[in-house]
């Protein structure tokens, strides 16, 4: 079915789908490493791009390219591309279109691996990197030199839930030709649409909210230009970071209800973070959707809705965080996030351990500072589980 000129609930259900022999209602797993040529010539068509037939799983398959429609489509992108892991879609992007020489500009708070793959492993091919706070405009500006090729920002960023202008930034890597990536994790298309702000790529941790099942690892990239669709494609398949097809049947499962699972998660999330905010033992809160938040008009302006995740702080420091998460027993104690499932961690030791001290200090990433992903769970029940926990602190 033709879906561009439908609704965002209706492309979640539909877009990507394509009719089989049978009549199936659900994309089908096509579970085969290879695919047979009608011809001789029908492979050479293959492999020359004269014909879109599928050859070899790490390069195409129709359950994957499903998914990958249909992410392009949420995403109002041309095309998309789907990864082994938000991480492969990362690497992916960093390789096709970074080199030696060449630098990165990048926020200073991202996903902890995001980071140190740059600083440990893409440094020793030459790549240069600079982190900045990119809610700052002044400080991206700042950092630009004649070899910046990309400004990679998260926003809301993980773990501080500091924002940054999709727009603003645009607008700067326009007027400065660089490509600007943004990692949409944190809001998935339905809460924010990256591309239509004027980012040239997108990308996400399908294991998160587009999943939302915490059942399966998974990544997707989407861009408008097709020449960055193809570096990046390329990429990913010569690195071999390709979803495998019973992934893909997972995330398309799961996407179908994304838009029902944000609106219920995001409603806990106010009530859970204006619990918090009055809390006694609570020393500061950080959601986009509370006034405190210092880019609450941002939040307004470039997100549809607030979202469900959530930072905040304990007046006993990381003892009492420890403490709490000790004893909340609803809420799990994992990483991840995004899922149907209320998750707390505490990034400092966990998710962004991989970062130096003075670098975590610098980015916001406190000692702290305890990570929540709000669930779809009763509400009464996240409160109660927390108020308890807090009990213990
Ligand atoms: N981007 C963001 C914003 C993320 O939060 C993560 C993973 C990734 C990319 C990487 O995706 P993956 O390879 O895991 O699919 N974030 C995690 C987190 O905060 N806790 O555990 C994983």
């Amino acid at each position: 079915m033709e879906t561009q000129d439908k609704g965002f609930n209706t492309r979640l259900i539909h877009a990507g789908a394509f009719e089989d022999a049978y009549g199936s209602a659900t994309v089908p797993i096509y579970q085969s490493s290879t695919f047979k040529f009608k011809s001789a010539r029908h492979g050479a068509d293959c492999f020359s791009g004269k014909s879109d037939g599928f050859i070899y799983t790490r390069i195409g398959n129709p359950t994957i390219r499903a998914l990958e429609q249909n992410i392009a489509s949420l995403e109002n992108g041309r095309d998309g591309i789907a990864t082994s892991s938000g991480m492969g879609a990362i690497t992916s992007v960093y390789m096709a279109l970074l080199g030696s020489g060449s630098h990165i500009i990048s926020s200073d708070a991202v996903y902890g691996p995001a980071r140190g793959v740059l600083e440990q492993d893409f440094s020793r091919f030459g790549v240069e990197a600079t982190f900045v706070n990119t809610s700052h405009l002044d400080q991206i500006v700042d950092a630009i030199r004649p070899n910046t090729r990309l400004l990679y920002i998260e926003t809301p960023a993980n773990p501080t839930m500091e924002l940054t202008d999709i727009a603003a930034c645009a607008k700067i890597a326009r007027d400065n030709k660089l490509i600007l990536v943004v990692d949409n994790t944190f809001c998935s298309p339905y809460l924010q649409k990256p591309l239509d702000l004027g980012a040239d790529v997108v990308l996400h941790s399908v294991t998160k909210f587009i999943n939302g099942h915490a059942d399966i690892v998974g990544g997707v990239i989407v861009s408008n230009t097709p020449e960055l669709c193809r570096k990046i494609r390329h990429c990913m398949v010569y690195m071999g970071c390709n979803m495998d097809p019973t992934q893909a049947f997972m995330v398309l499962r799961g996407v179908k209800t994304l838009a029902i699972r944000i609106e219920r998660a995001q409603e806990n999330a106010m009530q859970v973070a204006e619990f918090l905010q009055q809390h006694p033992k609570v020393s500061w809160v950080r959601y986009p959707g509370l006034k405190s938040h210092p880019q609450y008009a941002l939040a307004e302006k470039q997100m549809a809705g607030f979202g469900s995740m959530m930072s905040f702080g304990l007046h006993g420091g990381y003892q009492a965080g420890e403490k709490l998460m000790n004893h909340v027993h609803l809420a799990l104690l994992a990483v991840s996030l995004g899922g149907v499932e209320t998750l707390i961690q505490h990034p400092a030791s966990m998710t962004h351990a991989g970062i130096s001290p003075e670098n975590k200090l610098a980015a916001g990433i406190t000692d702290d500072l305890v990570r929540l992903s709000v669930g779809i769970e009763d509400v009464g029940d996240i409160i109660a589980d927390l108020e308890s926990g807090l009990h213990n602190v």
